[in-house]
């Protein structure tokens, strides 16, 4: 599962990268100029496990961003094709958008530009590739499901859409496994605001009425992401926040891989656990071993927060909050699961 951090050149793109890794993580380079980071998932309800249980270990979710790196020219709207390829193997993407001025830049920001250039590269890249299916298909005297869904992407495609817009069904997605088009790739929009401009920026309000948007300032949250505990809760308090916004952001980009996480909770460890949405308890059992998984008999589950509530595991029994749940149970994002099995 892996984040792209992209937009074109100049627009803060490490620098966010940066605000999300720096003591959060570890970051490694890779092909083509991408730097990869596993990112730790900010997780309150881990913190609050971790102040009943005080455990010897304290694991949070975990997941991968790439910096897809910076080539081409500053404050145009092309992407190289090594920036392009790195983007074919995210599983989300977030376009970083400069809403700051730069020296860098000849022109002030334009944020709205941005997002619409950078919609518009990546409709033209899948049309090219929609296109020379058609031709392929029609040669072949192809007719059949695959032809439909691949016109129908054209004709979308050629208005100028993203194919995430155009609704298809499972059955028609199947269709187009494998061809990597980067208008289905679900998209996140960061725009990196002037430090000056965190409270007053149109960009905000912008951010704030679409959940697929977010707005923070890359520079301030770089700087943040470097300091020691004691100083960035000062630094926070300074700024009248509760936690960086960086973190907030981080648990929307895990939202967007479709991620939820269970919990367990005990004195040797508390942990957050990453599964796709929809998971069964049997089969989340196997994310913490294959034998637990294959030797399932019965999940004990609560939530987390009746336990913060109740204070104990015990309480919650005795409330009737502490639950026996069988192998098709679906599993909750925040459920605390302790699962019962026999190998
Ligand atoms: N004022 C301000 N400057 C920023 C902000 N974010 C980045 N910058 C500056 O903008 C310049 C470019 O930032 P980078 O993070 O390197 O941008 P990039 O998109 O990774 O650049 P390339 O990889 O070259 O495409 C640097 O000088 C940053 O210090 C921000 O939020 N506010
Ligand atoms: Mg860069």
């Amino acid at each position: 599962m892996r984040i792209g951090i992209c937009g074109f050149p100049q627009t803060g793109k490490s620098t966010v990268f940066q605000a999300l890794s720096a003591g959060n993580g570890s970051a490694s380079s890779g092909r083509g100029g991408v730097t990869y980071g596993a990112i730790k998932v900010p997780d309150p309800r881990v913190d609050a496990l971790s102040d009943i249980f005080s455990p010897k270990k304290t694991v949070y979710a975990e997941i991968t961003f790439m910096d897809v790196g910076g080539h081409g020219v500053v404050g145009g709207t092309a992407l190289s094709s090594d920036v392009v390829q790195a983007m074919r193997n995210a599983d989300v993407l977030v376009q970083v958008v400069r809403a700051y001025d730069s020296p860098m830049h000849a022109d002030p920001p334009d944020p709205a530009t941005e997002v619409q250039a950078f919609n518009d590269e990546l409709v033209l890249l899948d049309l090219a590739i929609i296109e020379k299916r058609t031709d392929r298909f029609s040669r072949e005297g192809r007719k059949d499901g695959f032809v439909d869904v691949n016109s129908r992407c054209q004709a979308w495609l050629e208005d100028g859409k993203p194919l995430r817009e155009l609704g298809l069904d499972r059955e028609q997605l199947v269709t187009l496994q494998g061809i990597q088009l980067l208008s289905l790739t679900p998209l996140l929009t960061v725009y990196n605001l002037a430090e000056d401009e965190l409270d007053g920026s149109p960009w905000k309000a912008v951010a704030e009425k679409d959940p697929s948007a977010y707005a923070l300032c890359g520079e301030l949250e770089a700087e943040l992401a470097e300091l020691d505990d004691d100083e960035q809760a000062e630094m926070l308090e300074g700024l009248g926040l509760k936690e960086p916004a960086s973190h907030e952001f981080i648990r929307t980009a895990y939202a967007a891989l479709n991620l939820i996480s269970f919990l367990t909770a005990g004195t040797d460890e508390c942990r957050a656990w990453p599964i796709k949405q929809g998971t069964s308890a049997r089969r989340a059992a196997g994310a913490v071993h294959s034998d637990i998984e294959r030797g399932f008999i019965r999940a004990e589950v609560y939530r987390w927060e009746d336990l913060v509530k109740h204070g104990s595991e015990a309480a919650l029994k005795g409330l009737g909050l502490f639950r026996l749940e069988g192998k098709d149970y679906v599993v909750h994002d925040g459920d605390v699961v302790n699962f019962r099995f026999n190998v």
